[in-house]
């Protein structure tokens, strides 16, 4: 290989001074950028490593199943990892469990494991794909595999020189740059010398070689007709070392845990995610500088990172392609059509350039456990049940997150329940200050539940979710008893309930939907049952919130309430958003983010609480006053012994109204009313009955139909009239 002819323009070679030896075209301060991983260096060297088929290999693994077997994950009927040698079957996650045994006969189907109502941990069920109405599915095995993954990957770099960041379940970014530095010195003492003229914009030598060993690596090509009689640069050598380093982690997984996974190596996070995905199985691509311009013409843009979704698309529809190579040619001002922000993103990214940072955080921000419901659940006994396996399902989570030890602990608990196409969303602090258990979480979310469903129209019910977040360190000085005692305030907050969202219909509308007793009440005495479990733990926790409010007012300066910074009710400060929701440590909003497209790339998250105060609502303590003050900013319902916030008072006077109804109806059915009958009234809805007249409108009454009336007594009550 030659030398390219001297390239004065770019300066490696001086023709002002007698230093006209050939050298590198990047300078000893670039090099030394490497050692404290700056972004901004072109040498700087990131891998993305990622598990082949994770799930597949998890369940290959744990079973001690031959590899070369085709399997697939299974949840319910859908697949949901597909091995590589299903995948040879033409097998995918589109397939259904049954087509894919058509396809593949000999595959081995398993099913991810469950929680099956009621019961206190997770299992490997036979036949669960069949228990969708009983059991909720438990990544627990596979979130366990990889945080052992992340150790091991941990253990393969050296201690003082590693950057590894979790990106998903299955893979990690690392930057290499420092461990690289330290290695590209002692292979090349003449780079770990004095800085010549110690002047750091110095070029460094030329490459000593010109051939490097890339191994068995896929190297993407440069397409370029002399790109590759190019002579190797240090950024070249600085890839060998990388793509070296790699090959010893993923060789260190495979020998630990005995799973093969796909790596990447590139200047930036976003060009090495596009390489560990662009060979795989079991096998690594390094992306040169030099070739960078050619592997992204060929791509389509929607697979780069934040470009697969809404974004992606509107690109799209915009320019009419899906292409790099089309959108490069496109100038800045046309991409600016989709934001300043954005546009400018854009142009960088689909040139190779992506300065974002590998971020070590491996911290979770939040846990959630959901299930839908086909069929709906119908009762707050059942939706109990269910929180008590989400209460366990996260409490799991946070002893490896070590509460238990108090390292880290969640502040606040989130519950969303949906009926039809309403959400509703109530909050709640943790009690700090004592060790958090799950029957903690058990009873605070059993606690949200219950607010649900005394304010109606709870059921049926198609998605439950739960969540914590807000996780801090823990504190590890002792609180006192001053840290017990703010439980006096959480229980009150808890008793001022979160806001509902319905859709965006106008309150007015809300309120006369809510007015249909059928809501409230349809088989009558069920929903009674339920509304007065409910209370009934409503009532329990309204109790100690009383107990304690005098101890909290004694303790008012000594609480550290972290919510109580302000005594303005309406502080529109945004809270938890929704992408906290997601049990993630990624950080969607890193520097790479494009600005103005944050609220597409996380589609749920409302632009500030107060569109959407469903999904994000200012937290519950937020919107009480201090806690010197006697009067809570609530209204006090005598009837139920409840605390409730006032934009609910007219439902939950709608409740009461039906709740009468219902209780006349009952007093009708066990002593027939010959008035009532007679005159057979119906309220409109809204109106107070007076004793003895109302009825539930299309009931049906003085047709001797009333629901629930058995046909002797109405004829009974005609008789009596006529
Ligand atoms: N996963 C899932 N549902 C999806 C996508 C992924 O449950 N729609 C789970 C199963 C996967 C794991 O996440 O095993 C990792 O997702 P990947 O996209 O990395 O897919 P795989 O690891 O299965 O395959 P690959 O070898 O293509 O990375
Ligand atoms: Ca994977």
């Amino acid at each position: 290989m030659s030398s390219p002819a001297p390239n004065f323009a770019s300066s490696p070679f001086s023709i002002t001074s007698p230093r006209r030896i050939p050298k590198s075209k990047f300078t000893y301060k670039q090099l030394h950028q490497l050692k404290s991983y700056s972004p901004q260096t072109p040498l700087r060297v990131i891998a993305h490593v990622d598990l082949d088929a994770f799930y597949a290999q998890c369940e290959t693994v744990r079973r001690g199943i031959d590899p070369s077997k085709p399997l697939a994950v299974q949840q319910w009927q859908g697949l949901i990892a597909i091995n590589y040698p299903a995948r040879a079957f033409g097998l995918s996650r589109h397939v259904t469990a049954t087509e894919a045994l058509k396809q593949c006969p000999d595959l081995i189907l398993q099913h991810v494991a469950t929680w099956k109502e009621g019961d206190e941990t997770w299992a490997y069920h036979e036949n669960s794909f069949k228990d969708m109405a009983t059991h909720k599915v438990s990544l627990d095995p596979y979130r366990m595999e990889s945080r052992k993954i992340l150790k091991c990957i941990k253990e393969a770099l050296p201690e003082k020189e590693q950057r590894v960041e979790k990106a998903g379940i299955d893979e990690v970014f690392l930057d290499l740059s420092a461990q690289v530095h330290t290695i590209l010195l002692q292979r090349y003492p003449e780079l770990d010398g004095p800085i010549p003229y110690d002047d750091p914009t110095e070029y460094l030598p030329k490459v000593p070689t010109t051939v490097l060993d890339w191994a068995a690596d896929a190297l993407v090509e440069t397409g370029e007709e002399n790109g590759e009689d190019r002579d190797p640069d240090w950024d070249d050598v600085c890839m060998v070392i990388a793509s070296e380093i790699v090959r010893d982690v993923r060789k260190h997984i495979k020998e630990t845990l005995g799973y093969t996974c796909s790596g990447g190596v590139a200047r930036n996070k976003m060009l090495s995610k596009l390489g560990s995905a662009y060979k795989k199985p079991n096998q690594q691509t390094v992306i040169r500088n030099r070739a960078i311009k050619h592997f992204l013409s060929d791509m389509k843009f929607t697979k780069i990172r934040m470009l697969g979704g809404k974004l992606g698309d509107e690109v799209v529809a915009m320019f009419g392609t899906d292409k790099v190579k089309d959108l490069v040619e496109q100038p800045l001002d046309q991409l600016k059509k989709l934001g300043d922000d954005t546009g400018s993103w854009l142009f960088s990214t689909i040139r190779g350039e992506d300065h974002s940072e590998v971020n070590p955080r491996t911290q979770i921000k939040s846990m959630l456990s959901a299930k839908s419901f086909r069929p709906t659940i119908n009762s707050f006994e059942q939706g109990v049940r269910w929180l008590r396996i989400f209460a366990a399902d996260i409490f799991s989570r946070c002893v490896e997150e070590g509460v238990l030890e108090n390292k880290r602990r969640p502040k606040t608990i989130n519950l969303h329940h949906r009926q039809g196409t309403q959400t509703r969303s109530r909050q709640a602090p943790i009690p700090q200050g004592r060790p958090l258990s799950e029957a903690i979480l058990f009873d605070l979310a059993k606690n949200l539940l219950a607010q649900v469903v005394v304010n109606g129209r709870a059921w049926p019910c198609s998605n439950l979710s739960l969540s914590v977040g807000g996780f801090e360190d823990g504190i590890t000085n002792n609180k006192g008893i001053g840290g017990f005692l703010v439980r006096g305030e959480e229980a009150k907050a808890m008793m001022s309930t979160g806001r509902s969202a319905s859709g965006g219909e106008p309150p007015a509308k809300r309120r006369r939907t809510k007015g249909n007793i059928a809501n409230f009440f349809g088989p009558r005495d069920d929903k009674k049952k339920d509304f007065d479990a409910a209370r009934a733990v409503l009532r329990t926790a309204h109790s100690e919130s009383t107990r304690e409010e005098t101890e909290d007012d004694l303790i008012e300066h000594e609480e550290e309430d972290p919510f109580q910074d302000t005594n303005d009710d309406n502080d529109a400060r945004p809270s938890t958003p929704i992408s906290d929701r997601h049990d993630s440590n990624n950080d969607l909003h890193g520097p790479n983010t494009p600005p103005s497209a944050q609220p597409q790339l996380t589609t749920h998250s409302p632009p500030s609480h107060q569109h959407d105060p469903d999904i994000s609502h200012t937290p519950i303590s937020r919107q009480e006053p201090p806690s010197h003050q006697k009067t809570l900013d609530t209204y006090f319902c005598a009837q139920c012994n409840l605390r409730l916030p006032p934009n609910e008072k007219a439902e939950h006077d709608d409740y009461h109204f039906a709740l009468d109804l219902s209780k006349e109806m009952r007093q009708e059915e066990r002593n027939p009313p010959a008035l009532a009958a007679q005159t057979g009234s119906t309220l409109p809805v809204g109106q107070k009955p007076s004793k003895g007249r109302g009825r539930p409108p299309g009931s049906g009454a003085g047709k001797g139909g009333g629901r629930g009336m058995e046909k002797g007594q109405a004829k009974l009550a005609f008789g009596r009239g006529s």
